[in-house]
């Protein structure tokens, strides 16, 4: 397929343009870069959504079941699994699971064009994982879904870099077991906006959700308030009021307790994203945040742009780099002056 008739498809509702575009910027094809270009005046209005969470928490039945709600809110749903089937559980493929909870099996999910299902592979593409899943949410939002859910594991790099592409950062975690509530780990509670304790069904999500709620507002301002009080359980109390307080305010990320297996707790999850997406455009935040993004991401194909500037031999740089070894220039005053004449030559 031509750039030019993949850019048609994609806003024609062509889902095969749209797989194809995929394809491309996965594996970086410059037709890819084409397509994205040509589409990009048509993105930013999607609702991007990422999710997170350790290994079999139950983030895959979560989505699934999100989308059946957000489908029957009339939103057509793009649905990107980053590693799908962490070998850690061997839990369900996002894919299958969307498969098996299909409308109906006669009617199934892939026949309905408002859903789109892509999975990308972090194998050996650590690094890039983040502006690649980005540019495939353009893709999806360019296509024309309202809302792109993005599933990815949370061990390791992948929580962080899901706040660099979503609008609205899900945390999903289990209960607690035991005393040692280990909320904390891994800076979890630094980048939610919404946090859900799933699989209730096991017990002890309230004992979770009374914790979560208590560090999330020692985040935020309230640790003040908070302070006048000495005893633990007056502080469960006096957190709870503050909560609602705080919850008037501005954006507390609420805590949102479900089975996501049975389908309980989904409603409220999916009004949760919506009031967040309505709390992010009516505060202007959306703007503040997708700034900040885009500084990160336009920076990081800068430095690219100057990588393949400089290995495609521009700038002397081989003679450089033999001058450095050779002691005849610092690497210092190397840099500084190779800079400067990019800038001036161009
Ligand atoms: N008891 C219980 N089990 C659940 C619930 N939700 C999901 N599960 C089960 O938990 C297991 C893992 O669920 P997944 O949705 O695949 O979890 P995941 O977080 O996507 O897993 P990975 O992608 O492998 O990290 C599956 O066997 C689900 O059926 C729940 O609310 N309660
Ligand atoms: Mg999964």
């Amino acid at each position: 397929m031509e750039v030019e008739e993949i850019v048609e498809g994609i806003f024609g509702g062509n889902k095969r343009a749209l797989a194809r575009a995929i394809t491309y910027v996965e594996n970086d094809y410059p037709e890819g870069k084409e397509v994205l270009k040509r589409i990009y005046n048509k993105t930013g209005k999607a609702h991007i959504v990422g999710l997170t969470g350790f290994p079999g928490v139950g983030k895959s039945t979560i989505v699934s079941k999100l989308t059946q709600e957000f489908r029957k809110r009339d939103k057509k749903v793009g649905i990107i699994a980053v590693d799908p089937g962490s070998p850690f559980t061997g839990g369900a493929l996002l894919g299958d699971r969307l498969r098996m909870d299909g409308f109906d099996s006669s009617k199934q999910l892939w026949v309905d064009p408002g859903i789109f299902f892509r999975s990308m592979s972090s194998r050996g593409r650590a690094g890039g994982l983040a502006a690649k899943t980005g540019d495939v949410a353009r893709l999806m939002d360019a296509f024309g879904f309202d809302v792109i859910l993005i599933e990815t594991v949370g061990a390791g790099q992948s929580e962080v870099d899901i706040i660099e592409v979503a609008d609205t950062s899900i945390v999903i975690m289990m209960p607690e077991t035991g005393d040692d509530i280990q909320i904390n780990k891994a800076g979890i509670l630094e980048i939610g906006d919404i946090y859900v304790v799933n699989k209730a069904d096991l017990g002890g999500a309230e004992k979770t959700e009374k914790w979560l709620k208590a560090m999330l507002m020692m985040d935020q301002e309230a640790v003040s308030l908070l302070e006048k009080t000495t005893h633990a359980d007056e502080m469960a109390v006096e957190s709870g009021r503050i909560y609602e307080l705080l919850h008037k305010k501005g954006w507390i990320p609420p805590v949102i307790i479900t089975i996501a297996e049975r389908g309980e707790g989904i409603k409220e999850l999916a009004d949760a994203i919506e009031d967040h997406f309505e709390f992010l455009k009516s505060s202007n935040l959306i703007v503040e945040r997708r700034k900040k993004r885009m500084s990160k991401e336009l920076f990081d194909l800068i430095m690219d742009e100057i990588k393949r500037e400089l290995t495609a031999g521009k700038f002397n740089y081989k003679e450089i780099i033999e001058k450095v070894v050779s002691n005849e220039l610092d690497p210092h005053t190397a840099a500084e002056k190779l800079v400067k004449e990019m800038l001036t030559k161009g």
